[in-house]
């Protein structure tokens, strides 16, 4: 079989971008330690149920002002559904799936974070005024999706 000249040529590059490509992707995953970004304390998604501290998800206070708050989504809903926080807290939310992709978002705050079963997501927000904040899954999850939401208390 004949190979025109030029075409061989751009066989051969596209070859070699594609190696390229390969080895880049293959270095960052192995001496970088590749992971999603804010994703660096993973968990077995199947124990999350049994895995402290999310076998008891929600909201522990570490300082005055200062709270971490342990949610576990799954279709539909997150957990806990609501929390209440003192106005002008701090609080750091960490987030595991126990099933499928999900989104963490409380709109007009920043806190925006995608959850990937086996990792643990984590967003802080310092909640400067009061009022009841809608946290919803932004990440389509399945046929409940648009029902997946909690609320975050601010008093
Ligand atoms: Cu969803």
């Amino acid at each position: 079989m004949h190979v025109h000249r030029q075409e061989r040529i751009w066989m051969t590059f596209g070859l070699a971008m594609l190696v390229i490509f390969l080895a880049v992707i293959t270095t960052a995953a192995v001496v970088d330690g590749f992971v999603p970004p804010s994703h660096v304390q993973s968990i077995d998604p199947t124990k999350v149920a049994q895995t402290p501290p999310f076998d008891h998800p929600g909201l522990r206070k570490v300082a005055d002002g200062a709270y971490e708050a342990y949610y576990v989504a799954r279709i539909f809903s997150f957990t806990p559904a609501s929390i209440e926080v003192p106005v002008g807290s701090r609080v750091t939310f960490y987030v595991t799936s126990a099933d499928v992709e999900h989104g963490f978002s409380i709109p007009e705050t920043g806190v925006n974070t995608m959850v990937t079963p086996g990792w643990v997501s984590q967003v802080s927000h310092t909640f400067k005024e009061r009022g009841t904040f809608l946290l919803v899954c932004n990440e389509y999850c399945g046929s409940g999706h648009h029902m997946m939401a909690a609320k975050v208390e601010v008093k």
